[in-house]
């Protein structure tokens, strides 16, 4: 045994390995990441990125299916797109055991939304466990793959982003238990859900349901922890940690187990305590589903805690009316940082010359976001990952390039490509749709932190030793380009998106022709993965036009007198800023 500071995530990973998962599979999203990239660096347990969540989930549970442990992991906003699988899997179950982690944001840090992984557990019924620190994370994993095995049914584990990226103490092991797989027998009756097994299964689940809940009442992951009687609090996660905080007198029910839940447990504690509070974050799952067992739940005295975001001690003590102490949660004088495409970004360009013709642009969920916001502002939209060409179909159904006299272009990235663009893209196909895509290949996953991803070809076992996407051998990767050749589109075109009149000519030609449905593949890696550095530009006789700041690059500022100044340490030498000036004011020496 040793004792050692990991996040969430790294506890995970640790508690996985030692309880003999032989599979780790996932998409990346924040907070779940690091969880995967953690447990392939053990080296023998085999690990692997999947186009999207819901072919990792398949993975999953094919792979417990056949009598082995798996571990699936992905962001919140992930487990939608794998509901699929997941809702028939309850019901089929498993052999080896199969844990599903949710990593949730409340908050929003980095996320299009922030729901809460709780509601698919019950809307799936399948257990869900909820560590409150890195040491429950190691723990409830273990926990975790033997319910699941124990109830044949595949388990959730939700995290929030404080659970997934805070460091604390952690007993970890040296040793992993050996599990030989478990014997896998075709067993049609259990896993072909057509109508007659899954009717049948339904009942199984039922059954599952009532063992579950009659686990849940005895369980020690279900924790009451008696102070006063005055005031009980019922939460989960790191809610508990902030209700320690605030309200250390406060009686607590600790449910580390939130699907099922124990109504007599419930019912119990809050019959010995006064007054019963419910402290949990962005969403009222605990409160709808107390409510709804006939308990009387409390208003804080100041007004009911605030339902969006993330809790954090002073909101709890505000709600109290408990005097905030000299330390606030967060430093509240921090000067804002906006976020920026990185200087160099190959992305940038297309921005910009969208924005100068005007296109309407249904953007994607990658770096490439940023194209919405100051000063390149020339996106208008991002729902979820692969919208933008289906979304740029629906907008030329609805007629709108033709009433506003303005082209509908989509943009999107690579690794959201293989996630759920290429179907996009064969809908607008199959439809005789019209319209542009720009696929920006930045050969990386650059948004969650470079992963490999079926474009660039690097596999999370070969980037745990190191490789980098560009030096992938040939032949591994996916060529976007002939891809949606055979899809049937028949304008596509490879461009360089560092070079500014390639990008002005392409988009210019492929936005005049209506009929056309053309694809654009800008090809140029990220700066993250190519940190190679060019020679720094100089100014002269800037006209103070302002152009080249309105590329946004965050090397490019003004002085004083409102000339374009270039801050030598973050510029990389890319020449998008010398290829902007209308004036040839930015050149670079001896060129
Ligand atoms: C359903 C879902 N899964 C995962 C994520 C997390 N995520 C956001 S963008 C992104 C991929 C970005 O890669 P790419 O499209 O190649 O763009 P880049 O950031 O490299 O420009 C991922 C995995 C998410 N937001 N939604």
């Amino acid at each position: 045994m040793a004792t050692e500071l990991l996040s969430g995530n790294e506890a995970i990973a640790q508690g996985a390995w030692e309880c003999g998962v032989a599979l780790g599979v996932g998409y990346p999203g924040t907070p779940s990441t690091e969880t995967l990239e953690n447990l392939s660096k053990h080296g023998d347990v085999y690990c692997e990125w999947s186009p999207n969540e819901k072919v990792a989930l398949e993975v999953g549970i094919g792979a417990a299916m056949g009598g082995i442990r798996a571990l699936v992991t992905m962001k919140h906003v992930g487990v939608n797109v794998a509901a699929d699988p997941l809702m028939s899997a309850c019901n089929a179950g498993v052999n080896g055991g199969l844990v599903l982690l949710a990593a949730d944001d409340p908050s929003i840090y980095s996320s299009q939304n922030e729901q809460d992984s709780r509601n698919y557990a019950a809307f799936a019924r399948v257990p869900m466990l909820e560590p409150s620190d890195s040491q429950e994370a190691l723990d409830f994993v273990k926990r975790a793959f033997e319910i699941s095995e124990e109830f044949d049914v595949p388990a959730m584990l939700r995290e929030t982003v404080r659970i997934a990226h805070t460091k604390t103490l952690v007993q970890t092991s040296a040793t992993r238990d050996e599990l030989a797989p478990r014997p896998f027998e075709p067993d049609a009756a259990k896993y072909v859900m057509m109508p007659a097994n899954a009717k049948r299964r339904r009942l199984v689940s039922d059954q599952r349901e009532r063992d579950l809940i009659a686990f849940a009442e005895t369980t020690d992951l279900n924790r009451v922890e008696m102070r006063g009687t005055e005031m009980g609090v019922i939460c989960s996660g790191a809610d508990y940690q902030h209700v320690r905080e605030a309200l250390p007198e406060a009686s607590v029910l600790k449910l580390g187990m939130s699907w099922p839940l124990p109504p007599e447990k419930i019912a119990a504690f809050s019959a010995s305590v006064d007054k019963v509070y419910v402290v949990e974050e962005a969403c009222r799952y605990f409160e709808e589903h107390i409510l709804a067992m006939g308990i009387d739940l409390a208003t804080p005295p100041c007004g009911h805690l605030p339902y969006d975001g993330e809790m954090t001690p002073a909101r709890i003590r505000a709600s109290f009316g408990i005097d905030q102490p000299e330390h606030l949660d967060a430093a509240q004088d921090l000067p804002p940082r906006p976020p920026a495409l990185c200087p160099g970004c190959p992305h940038r360009l297309v921005f910009t010359e969208l924005r100068r013709i005007k296109a309407i642009v249904t953007g994607d969920i990658g770096c490439y976001t940023l194209g919405a916001v100051a000063p390149l502002n020339a996106v208008h939209s991002t729902i979820d990952m692969g919208a933008s060409l289906s979304m740029a179909h629906g907008l030329e159904l609805a007629g709108v390039p033709e009433r506003n006299k303005r082209p509908v272009v989509g943009v999107i990235g690579d690794s959201t490509f293989a996630h759920s663009g290429i179907t996009s893209l064969l809908g607008t196909i199959y439809n005789a749709g019209a319209g542009t895509l720009c696929i920006l290949d930045n050969r990386t996953t650059a948004m969650t932190g470079c992963q490999g991803n079926p474009c660039n070809g690097v596999t999370l076992m070969e980037q745990a030793k190191g490789v980098n996407p560009l030096d992938v051998p040939a032949g591994k990767p996916l060529d976007i380009v002939e891809l949606c050749k055979a899809l049937g589109v028949e304008d596509v075109r490879l461009v360089d998106p560092q070079d500014l009149s390639a990008v002005r000519t392409a988009l210019k030609e492929t936005t005049s022709a209506h009929d056309t449905l053309s694809v654009i593949v800008f090809k140029s890696p990220c700066r993250l993965i190519d940190r190679s550095k060019g020679v720094v530009p100089t100014i002269t006789e800037c006209r103070k036009c302002g152009v080249c700041i309105q590329i946004g690059c965050p090397a490019l500022g003004k002085d004083d007198e409102g000339r374009a100044v270039i801050d030598r340490n973050q510029c990389i030498g890319c020449n998008q800023c010398v290829q902007s000036c209308p004036f040839g004011c930015i050149s670079k020496e001896g060129e």
